[in-house]
């Protein structure tokens, strides 16, 4: 083999370290990622109840969320530095595979089964480590994009697309999370199976002899170190939840970044996917009565609006009260969208009602006195016992409706009648049925998922 890397084990401290993180970060990874198919009907049938009920992972989908995507950012910095590694060092040389390794692993694979006697010649690694390792590094990345396509299939679209739309993006991302599973057996099997001179030279990172077990020992001091260490950051992580989260301050925290990434990186002209046109009369799916269980009187409900909350200041706010011919004056808009529930289902849904910007310059709200948005805008309903707050950029898109008809007839109560709120470019968790009360603010307004360890930004 020609190779500028004598001995490819013999890497820097640091860098088998990036192999080292891989077991935490993915076991959480594949934890929290199971944590949320489970929410989702299609997956739940993959996983015996007895598992949840044994391991306590029921009604854990804020927590798989919040887990999910902040050790995200581990794989991915831990994925960039080890690719990067290999190029830089031109160990990729004994880690890509030659086409001749195709049918030498199918020996080494037959050999390992004890089905045929001879091995073919290897160098550091033979011919199945060579593919496996290749393919699990193709595999996280393809995990990450596929991950991506999921995560914001709006903002994403020209990726959720390329990998054949949302269902199929979640499909090949649960076909690979198993794969990585499978992977990780076989890997720790084979471990095993070499012994523990293999294993102890893995993390000292050269052979391990009598003559070198002096240096190996600060090697395995660091492994221990680590391992440790590991378990601080987790159980810090992981330390009492603050009540007005519902998750682990750094959790939310991590939530919070990430919502002011994609909040950057929003354009309100970007258009959710318009899906074909809706059969007349197909019920849309129903879903949450928060705030819906007292019977409503349509003819006396009004919306009450207040243009200006200081959240600091207790004065009263002065109040616009509007009634539904008030709002049934302004143009009509009609949109299509795909509504996407948090807990993964989807439903393609036609609506029509006013377009919230259109509201907000009709009846001049939204705006302070010097002509800017205000960061905020907030709705309950008329119990105030559901409420959200979402921020202005993502209230300004053309599709953000407050309807008044879905599927080609008026809302009906358990959707949100007499006017509820659709912005398709959200989770579910933000389009709230049954307004009541509309206010604008700087300070960002309470959140009820976001109270209970959902992320507040909930963007798509
Ligand atoms: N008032 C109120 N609005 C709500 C909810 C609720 O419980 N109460 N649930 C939310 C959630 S979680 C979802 S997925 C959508 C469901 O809307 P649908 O019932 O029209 O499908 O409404 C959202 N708006
Ligand atoms: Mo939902």
């Amino acid at each position: 083999m020609t190779s500028p890397v004598k001995d490819p084990i013999k890497h820097s401290l640091w860098i088998r370290w990036t192999h080292w993180i891989n077991f935490p970060v993915l076991t959480l990874m594949v934890w929290s990622g199971i944590l949320i198919y489970w929410a989702n009907d299609v997956y739940k049938p993959f996983f015996p109840d007895k598992i949840y009920d044994i391991f306590h992972l029921d009604h854990k989908l804020a927590l798989g969320m919040a887990i999910h995507f902040t050790l995200m950012w581990f794989l991915i910095l831990n994925g960039i530095t080890y690719v990067l590694y290999l190029l830089i060092s031109g160990e990729w040389r004994i880690l890509a595979p030659k086409p001749r390794d195709f049918r030498d692993a199918l020996f080494v694979t037959l050999h390992d089964l004890k089905l045929v006697k001879n091995a073919p010649p290897q160098g550091k690694f033979n011919a199945a480590q060579k593919i496996a390792y290749s393919s699990i590094i193709a595999i996280t990345f393809a995990l990450v994009l596929t991950g991506l396509a999921i995560y914001k299939p709006i903002q994403l679209d020209w990726l959720t697309s390329l990998l054949g739309g949302y269902e199929t993006a979640r499909l090949i991302h649960f076909i690979l999370m198993l794969s990585t599973v499978a992977f990780f057996i076989v890997h720790v099997l084979q471990v095993v199976r070499t012994g523990f001179g293999n294993f102890s030279s893995m993390i000292a990172g050269f052979e391990v002899t009598s003559k070198t077990w002096p240096r190996a020992w600060f090697s395995f001091l660091c492994a221990v170190v680590f391992v440790i260490f590991s378990f601080g950051v987790w159980s810090w992580a992981n330390h009492e939840p603050v009540a007005a989260n519902g998750i682990p301050q750094a959790f939310r925290s991590t939530l919070e970044l990430n919502g002011k990434i994609w909040e950057a990186y929003l354009k309100p002209t970007r258009m959710a996917p318009t899906p074909p046109a809706i059969r007349k009369g197909k019920s849309p799916r129903v879903n949450g009565d928060i705030g819906l269980e007292d019977d409503l009187v349509v003819a006396d409900w009004r919306l009450h609006i207040i243009p200006e909350v200081d959240l600091h200041d207790q004065a009263p706010a002065k109040e616009l009260v509007l009634g539904m011919m008030d709002l049934e004056k302004l143009p009509r808009t009609e949109s299509r969208a795909t509504f996407k529930c948090i807990e993964g289902w989807s439903d393609d849904i036609s609506y029509a009602g006013v377009r919230f910007s259109d509201f907000m310059d009709t009846f001049h709200l939204g705006r302070k006195p010097d002509g800017s948005y205000y960061q905020y805008v907030a709705m309950e309903t008329p119990d105030q016992k559901y409420y959200v707050s979402i921020d202005m950029k993502s209230m300004l898109q053309s599709q953000v409706i407050l309807a008044y008809e879905m599927n080609g007839a008026a809302l009906s109560p358990q959707n949100g009648a007499p006017l509820r709120l659709i912005i398709p470019n959200k989770y579910g968790i933000k389009n709230l049925k049954r307004i009541g009360m509309i206010y604008f603010s700087d300070q960002r307004p309470r959140d009820y998922w976001a109270e209970r360890g959902y992320d507040w930004f909930s963007g798509l």
